[in-house]
This record gives C-alpha cells, sequence and structure tokens, in this order.
C-alpha cells in the first residue's frame, strides 16, 4: 500500500520525529502499555492530492467545537497504541485526520483506519489554544513521567507555582529552558472535555501542564521541544528525589542566583 509520506519529505520528516521521541518515551519508562499520546499539526504539509483523498472513516464527532481547527490536518497517535509500537512503525499506530468543517468532527485520510488517541479532545482544544495564541507551535505530547506524577499526590505541589519554584531550584537548566514552568490541572476523569477544558485554561500561562495523579501535557513549536521541557522538569524531579531518598532536604538554588539566572537569559 501507497503511504501518503512517499513523495512528502517534509510530513515524513515530521512524523519521523513523533516515532523518535515516542522512543524516547518507552526508552524514559513514560510510557507503560498504551500511555500517553503524541499529536501534531501537519496542516502546511498537505497538498491538494491529500485534500482530495477520500476519508477511510465516517464523521466522528470529538466532543468540543473548535472553530480554528476547521480544515485543519493532524498526525495522532492510535488510540489503545503502543508508544513503542509507534516508535517503530508511525503508521501502523498513528494515522492522519482532517478536521471538519462543523470544527467538531474529524475524519481519518491515512495510512489506515486507525482511530485517534482516547486523548482527541484535550489535544485538538490544546492546538486550537495554539493556533488562538498564534505561537507557531505544533506540537502537543501527553506522557505519565513516574518523577513528576509521584510529586502531584501531594497536595502542597499542587499550590499554584509551588512545584515550579521547586524543580526551577534544583538546577539552573531548568529555569532556563522551561521559564515559564508548569500548570496544575486538578485530577479529572481521563479522555474527558472537562480535563481538556481545565488544561487549555492552564495553557494561557504554561506550555507544560500536570494532570494530577496521571501525567504531563506539554506543547512546543515542535514535538522535539515540547519532549525537552517534559525531560528537564523530570531531571530536576529526580535530583529533588535523589537528594530526599539520601535522607536531606535539598537547598535549591538561592533567590538571588535564580534572579542572576533570570537576567542572563533574559526570562
Ligand atoms: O492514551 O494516557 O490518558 C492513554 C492515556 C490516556
Ligand atoms: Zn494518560
Amino acid at each position: 500500500m501507497k503511504s501518503i509520506l512517499e513523495n512528502r519529505p517534509e510530513l515524513a520528516r515530521r512524523v519521523a520525529e513523533v516515532a523518535e521521541v515516542a522512543g524516547y518515551l518507552w526508552q524514559k519508562g513514560w510510557a507503560e502499555r498504551n500511555g500517553g499520546n503524541i499529536t501534531i499539526n501537519v496542516t502546511e504539509c498537505i497538498d491538494d492530492d491529500v485534500r482530495a483523498l477520500p476519508p477511510l472513516s465516517e464523521p466522528i464527532p470529538f466532543g468540543m467545537t473548535l472553530p480554528r481547527l476547521k480544515g485543519c490536518y493532524f498526525f495522532c497517535k492510535g488510540t489503545n497504541r503502543r508508544m513503542r509500537d509507534l516508535a517503530r512503525r508511525p503508521m501502523e499506530n498513528g494515522a492522519v485526520i482532517r478536521i471538519l468543517d462543523d470544527g467538531a468532527s474529524y475524519e481519518i485520510v491515512a495510512d489506515e483506519p486507525v482511530r485517534p488517541t482516547s486523548e482527541l479532545a484535550s489535544h485538538l482544544a490544546m492546538h486550537e489554544q495554539m493556533l488562538a495564541a498564534g505561537n507557531g507551535y505544533r506540537a502537543a505530547i501527553h506522557t505519565h513521567p513516574i518523577d513528576l506524577v509521584a510529586m502531584t499526590h501531594n497536595p502542597a505541589f499542587l499550590e499554584k507555582d509551588v512545584l515550579t519554584h521547586l524543580l526551577w531550584s534544583m538546577i539552573p537548566e531548568t529555569r532556563a529552558f522551561c521559564p515559564k514552568g508548569l500548570g496544575i490541572v486538578p485530577y479529572a476523569m481521563p479522555s474527558s472535555v472537562e480535563l481538556a477544558r481545565a488544561t487549555i485554561e492552564q495553557l494561557k500561562e504554561y506550555d507544560v501542564v500536570m494532570w494530577e495523579k496521571h501525567g504531563v501535557c506539554a506543547v512546543g513549536p515542535d514535538v522535539m521541544e515540547a519532549f525537552d521541557q517534559i525531560d528537564v522538569l523530570s531531571k530536576s524531579a529526580q535530583i529533588y528525589l535523589t537528594a530526599k531518598s539520601m535522607g536531606f532536604e535539598p537547598t535549591g538554588t538561592t533567590p538571588e542566583q535564580m534572579d542572576e539566572l533570570k537576567r542572563a537569559f533574559n526570562l
């Protein structure tokens, strides 16, 4: 079967980048079974031949109305598919979907009728928000990092910006490369529209959002940058818990050191 990626080098490159990051999520231990999902907005890689492709599915509502996504195309991990399989065979474990003119439903267009991620509502709401912000972001990742999820089981860390300041203070890179810190979404049913709405509310302020007792979402210009944000935060969480397991409370960088960094990196 001919793949939509044939003779479309830019689309192929972006899907390959998703596959590479999917492999990292698995290697990190953040993607048990079918855990986590990745979506990228590939609209600018789509030509008239793809626009003319007949759908492989009936129109499927995704539970929200997102007018900016009308006519957009996304590559999405498939629901119930393993991240480690997406890494090896992206087009068998993910699909390209087209958002229909109602802005409320989609159809699958290529390569196979793989139903997209169960968190599609959250993902598409994040993409709508990124288009509204005009920030050029095209990628959204949701994954289950052990250290960061563990931290959301402590109510003290769920207060606004407590976790941000703690993680920033563990190593300078986190302050520099995750400059907005992370938002918190109180526990909500996975895949729910409620979770999607709460996520985009936090995204107005942050590029990374923790879902209490569940996982993390990150957005960015591309999938590699979205991954990097989660990776630096997880590194900080690892330093915190390593210090704690050695039996002491880490001191963290001082407010003066943090300010110095802020000035140096123009944050
Ligand atoms: O896709 O992680 O939140 C599986 C999940 C749902
Ligand atoms: Zn999840």
